[in-house]
């Protein structure tokens, strides 16, 4: 068996090396053979100093992720940690790449820690729903303190090489190469005496912090709405605490405890779940293996309004040069009028210099004629929902752009082959349909044509990747992937409003099962007008347009807002409820209950994942999880739609949809793959 780590010694310095490719995961494997290659040379009477290095692009980062759930493996970590902490030679962690979770933390029990000037740290367990399990919670505040441990651990940050070093969590940065820098810094080590200071017996900062005890209750206030829903902050904070209060020992149980409590908690598996989901989706089975994405190095955005403009700054955010075209001069200067303001603000708040907001800009080539299309790689049409105004443009398009350009519709619900039947290259239309914010919203649907060719739907999937993207693969059908998922939660939502249901009610629900906010309060701060517009009858939300109600920004639409835009419930809306109601014939019966509300919104939404799915329009049901947590911002912690149907259980979800269907009728008839999955007693996860 290929050995992971492998050691050599070198001028008394023992050389240890962990390959465990793609990204030196400590797995159970790993650890046992770093463990027998640090006893072997503790007993090398030879070895004066021991330096751990990982081969490939980064250091450890972290445990094996898939071990969780899973019996655990000798050696432990504890057990690894503490051969390394106790050893009687200076141990010098070499850190490149991203040395994250389990890895920090390895490099913290080492003696001392030596990183490449591109390297960073960090202990990024919060996004699994994890806290740090070996002992990264006790040894990092001994280095910077209570206030800087919580913020370090809470956010998940990585920690660029040279703040890791002002913080003390690295004790140098490497000038050139690590292996060798990290060499002279173990020999001089052994020359000034060959000290193994051990961060556990570090007292100064946790002493000062003993002297705020309240600085966890703060800080917890603080982010309380950070933190909502989520159980691993609060552990964080625990175990913190206990790193302050407790002796060292003693605050290592308890952070175990903590850790042992959330790896087996239904949140925890939902957060794994989405992180080997949002890399699944970049994966095509289907792709032929020689297929070559194509190569993209410009681009052109057709469209400078709010979709098209945010659709921009991706592409300049990764340096990729953008002509930007609109119909008139006034519409392309509001257009970049707001892409400049939208990095001003990034840059007023640190995030970005000021060269850094010219050089964007200076990427942008701005137009007013397709024809200057001519000659990139990639046309982004941006325009409103019109299959007219669309085809129109394909077709042009189609005269004007290069061969070989891929022409991309970002449309969210037309039918992309009609768009592509508008040019004689059909298989070089795609659809990438970004969700609003377009810079900021993680998702990107790549909707697959009936013609659209391998290498177009390659290059989109990598793309994706290089724009800091997660890209879903969708087929055509009308609201593609995430839109159709979330539209029934909506039609629900309306409908109990009708029947009776306080629409406060209603948002409460949705709010704390984990969403950001609630149907109505959504729909009143994107605005009534803007998604009404197409109304063909009667709604309380076109009435309420209608009465000059067009949601947050008129301080009126299904709520009253104050002026820190607090909703209230509107005595105003109400009527209007009752009124269509009665027009529309629905009688009162209000469903009441968080479970029975929570079902009626929901289960819905679980159904249509079940036709996206058999219907082949997604290729696996995690897709459908990530486009409903990067699209719609379904709670993380639930893992998606599917994944949190499975953790119910589907036959259950089945009965309590027939129990709907027999009082609302055939909406509510489960799904045929839903029904088999359940008889079989599968989940959505078992579904090949
Ligand atoms: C932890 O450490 C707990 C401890 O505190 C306590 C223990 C007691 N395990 O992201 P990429 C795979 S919790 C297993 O595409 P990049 C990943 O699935 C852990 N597999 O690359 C993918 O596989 P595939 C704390 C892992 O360059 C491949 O590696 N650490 C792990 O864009 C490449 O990944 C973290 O949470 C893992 N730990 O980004 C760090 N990590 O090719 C998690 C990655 O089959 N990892 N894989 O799809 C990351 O954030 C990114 O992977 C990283 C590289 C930044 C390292």
């Amino acid at each position: 068996m290929t050995r992971l780590a492998t050691g050599a010694v070198i001028d008394g310095v023992a050389v240890i090396t962990l390959d465990n490719p793609p990204v030196n995961a400590l797995s159970a494997a790993l650890r046992a053979d770093l463990l027998a290659e640090v006893e072997r040379a503790i007993g090398d009477a030879g070895v004066r100093a021991i330096v751990l290095i990982c081969a490939g692009r980064t250091f450890i980062a972290g445990a094996d992720i898939t071990e969780f759930g899973k019996a655990p493996q000798p050696p432990s970590f504890a057990d690894l940690f503490d051969v390394i902490e106790n050893a009687p030679k200076p141990v010098v962690a070499a850190l490149h790449g991203t040395a994250l979770g389990g890895g920090f933390e390895l490099a913290l029990a080492c003696h001392y820690r030596i990183a490449a000037q591109g390297a960073k740290v960090g202990l990024p367990e919060v996004h699994l729903g994890l806290l740090p399990g070996a002992g990264g919670t006790q040894r990092v505040p001994r280095v910077v303190g209570a206030q800087a441990a919580l913020e370090i651990i809470t956010s998940g940050r990585q920690i660029r090489a040279s703040e890791a070093l002002a913080l003390g969590l690295v004790d140098r940065l490497a000038e050139a190469d690590l292996r060798e820098d990290a060499l002279a810094f173990a020999r001089q080590i052994v020359a000034d005496g060959a000290r193994c200071p051990r961060i556990r017996d570090r007292e100064d900062r946790i002493a000062a912090d003993r002297a705020s005890p309240d600085l966890f209750a703060d800080f917890a206030k603080a982010n309380a709405r950070r933190f909502k829903g989520f159980a691993a902050p609060s552990g964080i904070v625990e175990a913190v605490r206990a790193a302050v209060t407790l002796p060292f020992e003693e605050g290592l149980a308890r952070e175990t405890a903590l850790f042992d409590e959330l790896v087996a908690s239904p949140q925890s598996a939902a957060q794994r779940h989405v992180f080997f989901a949002e890399r699944e989706a970049a994966r095509v089975p289907a792709l032929p293996a020689e297929v070559q994405p194509i190569e993209i190095g410009s681009v052109g955005v057709i469209g400078a309004g709010t979709m098209g403009g945010g659709i921009t700054m991706n592409f300049l955010n990764a340096g990729i040069p953008v002509r930007l075209i609109e119909t008139t001069q006034e519409a392309l200067d509001r257009g970049l009028g707001a892409i400049r303001r939208n990095y001003e603000a990034a840059a007023k708040k640190g995030r970005m210099s000021a060269d850094q907001v010219e050089q964007r800009m200076a990427l942008i080539t701005p137009g007013l004629d397709l024809a200057a299309l001519a000659e990139v790689d990639l046309v982004i049409e941006a325009v409103y929902e019109s299959m007219e105004v669309k085809t129109d443009i394909f077709c042009k398009l189609d005269r004007i752009a290069r061969p070989g350009a891929i022409l991309a519709s970002n449309t969210s619900f037309l039918d992309l082959n009609r768009i592509a039947a508008a040019t004689n290259r059909p298989e070089w239309v795609i659809g990438l349909h970004f969700f609003s914010p377009a810079n900021i919203m993680r998702l990107l649907e790549v909707v697959n044509g009936s013609a659209t060719a391998w290498p177009v739907i390659a290059c989109a999937m990598k793309l994706a990747k290089r724009i800091g993207k997660v890209a879903v693969l969708s087929g055509v059908c009308d609201g593609f992937i995430a839109n159709r998922l979330l539209a029934p939660r909506g039609v629900q939502a309306e409908a109990m409003m009708l029947e009776g249901t306080p629409i406060a009610e209603i948002d409460r629900v949705l709010v704390d099962y984990g969403f950001a906010m609630g149907h109505f309060q959504m729909m009143d701060l994107v605005g009534l007008d803007v998604i009404g517009r197409d109304a063909t009858e009667r709604s309380v939300m076109g009435d309420l347009v209608g009465a000059g109600r067009l949601g947050q920004k008129r301080g009126a639409g299904y709520y009253d807002y104050d002026e820190q835009r607090r909703p209230s419930p509107s005595p105003v809306t109400l009527g209007l409820i009752g009124e269509v109601a009665a027009a529309k014939g629905i009688a009162a019966s209000p469903t009441t209950g968080d479970d029975a509300l929570l079902a009626r919104l929901l289960y819905p939404v679980v159904n249509e994942g079940a036709r996206i799915l058999d219907e082949g329009i997604a290729l696996r049901a995690s897709d459908i999880d990530i486009a409903a947590i990067l699209g719609y911002n379904w709670p993380v912690y639930r893992g998606g739609p599917l994944f949190w149907a499975d953790q119910i259980g589907l036959p259950r979800i089945v009965a309590e949809m027939r129990a709907l269907e027999a009082e609302h009728g055939e909406t509510f008839a489960p799904a045929p793959l839903l029904v088999r999955l359940a008889e079989q007693g599968l989940g959505f996860g078992d579904k090949a």
